[in-house]
């Protein structure tokens, strides 16, 4: 009887031992992304060889363009001003704390000295320097976090088995899912093997295949991942609502909870951290004729407004062929800069505030602290806060510190504003009770 006893006392322990460690990893995963979600502001990178037809990441598919021709490009790939110590330098100025790179694209073209496939920065082109290992060392020493954006489609390989994108063919007899599989999880062990701790994979290109039906084995490559690199947070631009074990749902062009470019399906808003991915002007990689540049203050609005829905905001730049990148992205960021250095506290370890978006703006907040950021021109001098479980015990500007007149009201409360700055962003600091 004793030693039955002993024994359900140990197997009770192992029991109890292996449901702290399930917490602890609960927890571990919890504070991760909790981190990335303190972050607010990345970086989007889209480059590659395509970049040298200087009309978009597309080209090769909206042009129809024959996969051996395409591939001869890289042959001529030479970005001689390629700096990622200027680059990182420039994003850390901006206020971004992470960077997401096209590590391969659509176009198949890897950025890095992948064994996987000689087509790929280093055995391809005269370059010959490792890109995304250069990379990876500069976020380091700017203490940025560094994603990786991986395809799942491919238009070059003909191991891959091609779904509506079919502008440039292959003989459907060389299809074979299980090389492709097999290559892009070599590949992916690569990236979260050589280049140090990677904050996230940044998958997209699924939805080239709509069918349900269709088998991308994710729960396994997902397993990969989190078993090379258990920090590495998964996100998935399938634009749906998020899958598996995915630790953040990803928004294309749009706010979350808008869907004016299409790509926001049906999905829901999750649970989970939200990442809005924007270009500045139409094409995500570089593009000589697309000057249709938002501007700077339009940029700025959009990420405060993306950081009052809960969400970080990826800003796209897409490199020219010569490694600079566009001078309209440049005096953009530097921008953005000037602004995060004087209200970076109002966005970066904020969440979405307690009162929802209004007419005239956002809110966000960090414990007590409500930030009111007034994007809108307010007609009649004052705002109203909807507010039913808290209630404001003072309200200051945030750049002047003078204090706001606030009167209390059934539902909420309202601030009488001075005359309205000229400013991108007028932002007022309220103290909760
Ligand atoms: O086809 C891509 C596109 O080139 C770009 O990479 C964007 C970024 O979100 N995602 C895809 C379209 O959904």
């Amino acid at each position: 009887m004793k030693r039955i006893l002993i024994s359900l006392l140990i197997f009770i322990n192992i029991i109890s031992i292996a449901a702290q460690d399930r917490n602890a990893i609960d927890n571990k995963t919890q504070r991760i992304r909790e981190e990335f979600q303190d972050r607010k502001f990345g970086i989007f990178l889209h480059w590659g060889i395509y970049s040298m037809l200087a009309d978009g990441e597309w080209v090769m598919h909206n042009r129809s363009l024959d996969r051996n021709e395409y591939a001869k490009l890289a042959g001529g790939f030479y970005p001689s001003h390629f700096d990622a110590r200027e680059w990182t330098k420039l994003f850390k100025e901006a206020g971004a704390q992470y960077v997401t790179f096209t590590s391969r694209h659509h176009d198949g073209f890897s950025m890095w000295a992948t064994k996987a496939s000689p087509y790929n920065v280093v055995d391809a082109t005269p370059f010959k320097r490792d890109v995304i290992g250069e990379l990876a060392q500069a976020c380091q020493e700017q203490k940025l976090k560094l994603h990786f954006y991986y395809s799942h489609m491919d238009w070059q390989r003909t191991d891959y088995p091609m779904g509506r994108c079919r502008s440039c063919p292959h003989d459907s007899a060389t299809t074979n899912w299980e090389t492709y599989y097999a290559f892009m999880n070599k590949q992916l062990t690569e990236l979260l093997t050589n280049y140090g701790p990677i904050g996230a994979i940044w998958f997209d290109g699924m939805w080239d295949h709509p069918e349900k039906e269709f088998d991308w084995q994710l729960d396994e490559q997902y397993a990969l991942i989190k078993r090379l690199q258990p920090a590495c947070m998964i996100g998935n631009n399938h634009h749906g609502s998020p899958i598996g074990v995915e630790d953040f749902q990803l928004f294309e062009q749009d706010l979350p909870g808008q869907n004016t470019a299409g790509f926001s399906g049906d999905q829901k808003i999750s649970q989970l951290p939200l990442e809005t991915c924007m270009t500045m002007n139409n094409t995500w990689g570089y593009s000589i004729t697309d000057r249709n540049y938002k501007s700077s203050e339009d940029l700025i609005r959009r990420l405060v407004t993306a950081a009052g829905l809960n969400a970080n905001f990826l800003l796209n730049i897409g490199p020219r062929p010569d490694g600079k990148l566009p001078d309209q992205s440049v005096e953009i960021l530097k921008h953005i800069g000037t602004f995060m250095k004087e209200n970076g506290e109002t966005i970066y370890g904020t969440r979405g505030g307690c009162v929802p978006p209004q007419a005239w703006g956002v809110t966000t907040q960090k414990g007590k602290k409500l930030y009111i950021h007034i994007l809108n021109k307010v007609e009649n001098g004052q705002i109203f806060l909807p507010l039913t479980e808290q209630s404001i015990t003072k309200v200051v500007s945030y750049d002047s510190k003078a204090k706001m007149k606030i009167q209390q009201e059934k539902g909420g409360c309202r601030i009488f504003l001075p005359e309205q700055p000229d400013l991108v962003d007028f932002i007022l600091c309220a103290t909760l009770k």
